[in-house]
């Protein structure tokens, strides 16, 4: 029937791909990623993550008898190479829907001779519903229940590998790379913490989530099968988890519709708002030294693992955003690279509800108060003791700015910026 290649972007698994399974009806699939320097320039730490998830993945193509080729370039460049070179009749992949993934396929589709088909990827509501949804909740709505997840072929046709996967240092200790990994992580936070999800999932030391962040960023797992086994097991704790995998969706639906939220507020009157270019304050921030407990000790994890709790980031980027005045896109980048799930849709639809910048719909000002989330969220302070251990509480201590002149300042800005100032703390 002749060979087709199904090219691995952000889905480096074989389970519950639909572009696998099209491909192997239309012929003899071989597998291929792209080492695209547009991407790979990055942290140490997230290039690793990539290329061990590459890694992974020739492995379980080599199991059931596959190939996966792994080139090195510019995929408008390297994807007809290898269409050229295996005789490909087609090209098979799951649809991207990023700014630079889209641009990317619109250049290969027309560097390529062969078709090019692009199919949906498995999201629980697709991020390319053609109404463009501003606030989470109607866009929610929209989802409708799962379909249950396309197993992974179980063998496939012999071929030729092709190309290495480049060894690369991370800085941090990465988790087990692979979807084989990603699955029993997934099994064993069903079993032990989905109950009590709803309860649980403040906390700051991250112990109430599934820490499946990293996989989902790579498409190591589908989404569809982590909703799909959550909900047949069914309670609040799973209604509430797939409501996150639904604000994962929404994150690419916002970057979709609104693709120059990478560069500006989706909130067009936090556009002229005063952001300050101050080297000092950034520092401070970004290496965990502001003298506010809870920023200082979810900086350092931050550094030291790749990884932090929704709790820590929320209230690490709303100090940066609102209290400190710093620009928020510099600190969205930095964060970026420093976490393992670091992604680009997800990462900016975080801190523009965070910085309140306009994806956040309650119609008053979230200020956080960072010594009651500290209290709150990690009541016995271990996490505090465990990351910033000098700090006896939540209470600040020599703080970079005095954190009440610095509310009176936000919310005076923010008024003359053109909104409405209401309540201090939102309910969270
Ligand atoms: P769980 O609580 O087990 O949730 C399951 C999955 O749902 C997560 O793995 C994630 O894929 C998704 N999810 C959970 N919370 C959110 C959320 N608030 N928004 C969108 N999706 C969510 N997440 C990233 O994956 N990459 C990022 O770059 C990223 N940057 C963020 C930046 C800021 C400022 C904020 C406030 C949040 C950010 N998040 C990001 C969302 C969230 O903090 C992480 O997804 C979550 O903490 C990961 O932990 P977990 O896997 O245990 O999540
Ligand atoms: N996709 C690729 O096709 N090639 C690569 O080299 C990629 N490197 C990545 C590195 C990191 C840290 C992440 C993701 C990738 N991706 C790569 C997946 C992209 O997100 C995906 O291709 C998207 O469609 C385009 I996180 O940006």
């Amino acid at each position: 029937m002749g060979r087709v290649l199904v090219w691995h972007r952000g889905d480096l698994r074989l389970s519950d791909h639909s572009a696998l399974l099209q491909a192997f009806s239309q012929g003899t699939p071989v597998g291929l990623v792209v080492l695209d320097p547009n991407n790979l320039r990055t942290s140490p730490r997230r290039r690793a993550w990539f290329l061990e998830n590459v890694r992974a993945l020739r492995e379980a193509y080599r199991e059931r008898g596959g190939a996966l080729w792994v080139l090195e370039g510019l995929p408008w460049e390297k994807v007809p190479e290898a269409a050229r070179r295996l005789r490909a009749k087609a090209v098979y992949a799951l649809r991207s829907y990023t700014p630079y993934g889209r641009y990317r396929d619109g250049r290969v589709r027309e560097a390529l001779p062969v078709p090019l088909h692009l199919l949906p990827a498995p999201h629980l509501v697709p991020p390319d519903l053609p109404q463009a949804y501003r606030v989470y909740t109607p866009f929610a709505r929209r989802f409708q229940g799962v379909e249950a997840p396309l197993p992974a072929p179980l063998a496939l046709p012999r071929e030729e590998e092709e190309g290495e996967v480049p060894q690369a240092q991370s800085d941090v200790p990465l988790p087990e790379p692979g979807e084989e990994a990603a699955r029993e992580r997934l099994l064993a936070f069903l079993e032990a913490k989905l109950a009590r999800y709803a309860e649980e999932r403040d906390r700051l030391d991250g112990e109430g989530g599934s820490r499946l962040s990293p996989y989902f960023a790579l498409g190591v797992l589908s989404p569809r099968e982590a909703a799909f086994l959550a909900l047949a097991q069914g309670g609040e704790g799973a209604r509430k988890w797939v409501s996150e995998l639904l604000w994962r969706d929404f994150s690419y639906h916002l970057l979709y519709h609104f693709p120059w939220m990478a560069e500006r507020p989706l909130d067009a009157r936090f556009q002229a708002f005063p952001w300050r270019e101050d080297e000092g304050l950034f520092g401070a921030w970004y290496r965990g030294q502001t003298g506010v407990p809870l920023v200082d000790a979810a900086m350092r994890e931050l550094h030291a693992t790749g990884f932090l709790s929704n709790r820590g980031r929320m209230v690490a980027a709303q100090v940066a955003v609102k209290y400190l005045l710093l620009p928020w896109k510099r600190c969205e980048e930095a964060f970026r690279h420093l976490l393992l799930d670091g992604d680009r849709a997800v990462n900016l639809q975080g801190w523009q509800w965070a910085g309140g910048l306009g994806v956040d719909a309650a119609p008053y000002f979230r200020l956080f108060n960072p010594t009651l989330q500290g209290e709150r969220h990690d009541p016995e302070g271990r996490w505090l003791r465990r990351w910033a251990p000098e700090y006896p509480s939540y209470a600040p201590k020599n703080p970079v700015v005095d954190l009440e002149e610095a509310r009176r300042r936000y919310l005076a800005l923010a008024k003359e910026v053109g909104q409405a100032t209401l309540p201090l703390e939102g309910p969270e």
